[in-house]
């Protein structure tokens, strides 16, 4: 039986032996022989291949047929071949080019490479299990402005536009707006968008323009809530990585390990000792630097666990919003292999204890009233957290810099392409 396909990709290799002609056709699949043996082929297309170069697009049209010496078993046998446009010489990086600064200038050259692509297919894939998990779970996805007059996260890391002759900032995060709408019956909240971070850090885990995965849930009793959440996002993530991504994996060396539920709850405390234990001094009061999450999660590889949350995190180094019962605050952070993926926690939503916190932590009320006035007309418990999208991505594939998962990453350095 005939099996006439259309294949349209890119030139990856081309050889001549003779009277027979190879190239080797590149697409979003993985790559096809194509073999032009004289005198079974037109003369036109045995021609055609002599002018042929690397990155040149094709559409090839012919039959599939079985080949054991042809990579994936199969060659095809060109009818016609339909030169799209062509690639100029020399091309300005070659697959699995090192430099990762001219990769990044030529992404898009760079996503050719296989290895490449399959870290954006894992990506996309994990969008789409957020999303999944979200329906399943009966929460409305919103979309809150990026374009605000306030930031939630603290003053230093904003970036200023000028909005109608008025000075605004980039959405830090959702922060107040998602806690506004718990105001409003929208009752359990998602987002996904960007959010823009002036951080001028060069390690592992920063970029200055991320994607954002944030929840909001109102009627809550504590914090317990919220991580029953986050656990189940990230639960219902990995199961279906390791499920659905087996070739990409593969092909990048990662393997998923599905984590059991609930994951372990570490307090703050219980952390300063298991860091104190290890030499590691922390006075009491600090949050946990890169140095510090490494260690722990080392420690916590050791017994075979990749997810953990830090709860109970001392109320000074926690933001306004969340509640705090004394020295400690309701908030926690989820770590991934040494990496914190997410932070959130119970809010506070009593008008009067808030402005006091607010007051405390060196910020004016009055900046945030419209934020506040939320708070006056019926404000349910709430609480939330956000997730970094590009450090789940980065943590499932063990990759080494948080720009490998990022199309176009956003640096102190990168602001083109
Ligand atoms: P936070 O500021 O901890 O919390 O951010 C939440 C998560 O976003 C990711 N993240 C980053 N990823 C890469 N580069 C950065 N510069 C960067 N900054 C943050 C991290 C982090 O855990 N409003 C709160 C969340 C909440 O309480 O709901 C917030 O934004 O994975």
């Amino acid at each position: 039986m005939s099996n006439q396909v259309t294949l349209k990709g890119w030139i990856e290799r081309v050889r001549e032996l003779g009277g027979l002609k190879f190239f080797i056709l590149r697409n979003r699949d993985g790559v096809t022989q194509v073999t032009l043996k004289k005198g079974v082929v037109k003369d036109e297309l045995f021609d055609l291949v002599g002018q042929m170069h690397r990155e040149d697009c094709l559409i090839v049209r012919g039959e599939l047929k079985d080949a054991k010496q042809a990579p994936g078993g199969k060659e095809l046998v060109p009818d016609s071949i339909e030169v799209v446009n062509k690639a100029e010489t020399p091309l300005p990086i070659e697959l699995g080019e090192t430099n990762k600064d001219k990769r990044l200038d030529y992404r898009y050259m760079d996503l050719r490479d296989h290895k490449v692509l399959s870290v954006f297919k894992v990506r996309s894939e994990v969008l789409r299990l957020i999303r999944e998990y979200y329906a399943n779970e009966g929460f409305f996805e919103v979309q809150t402005p990026v374009i605000q007059a306030a930031g939630a996260e603290g003053g230093s890391e904003l970036f200023p536009i000028i909005y109608y002759g008025k000075e605004a900032f980039l959405k830090q995060s959702p922060q107040l707006y998602k806690q506004m709408l718990m105001a409003s019956g929208l009752d359990k909240i998602w987002e996904i968008g960007n959010a823009f971070r002036a951080e001028k850090f060069h390690t592992r885990k920063h970029i200055s323009e991320i994607t954002m995965v944030d929840t909001e849930m109102a009627w809550i009793e504590s914090e317990e809530d919220v991580m029953r959440v986050v656990e189940g996002l990230v639960h219902h993530v990995l199961k279906g990585v390791s499920k659905n991504c087996k070739d990409q994996l593969e092909l990048l060396g990662a393997t998923v390990n599905v984590p059991e539920l609930p994951f372990p709850r570490l307090h703050y405390d219980e952390v300063l000792k298991m860091l104190d234990k290890e030499g590691v001094k922390l006075e009491w009061g600090s949050d946990f630097g890169d140095a510090e999450e490494r260690r722990i999660g080392d420690l916590l590889a050791k017994k075979g666990t990749e997810l953990y949350f830090f709860t109970k995190y001392p109320s000074q180094i926690k933001p306004f919003y969340v509640m705090m019962d004394g020295k400690y605050s309701r908030g926690f952070d989820l770590d991934f292999k040494g990496m914190e993926i997410t932070s959130g926690g119970q809010r506070e939503h009593r008008l009067d204890i808030l402005t006091k916190i607010m007051k405390s932590k060196g910020l004016d009320p009055h900046k945030f009233e419209f934020y506040l006035n939320a708070f006056k007309y019926g404000m349910p418990a709430h609480g939330g957290f956000g997730l970094g999208a590009d450090r789940v991505v980065q943590q499932i594939l063990n990759l080494p810099d948080i720009k490998e998962v990022v199309l176009f990453p956003r640096t102190t350095e990168r602001l083109v392409p």
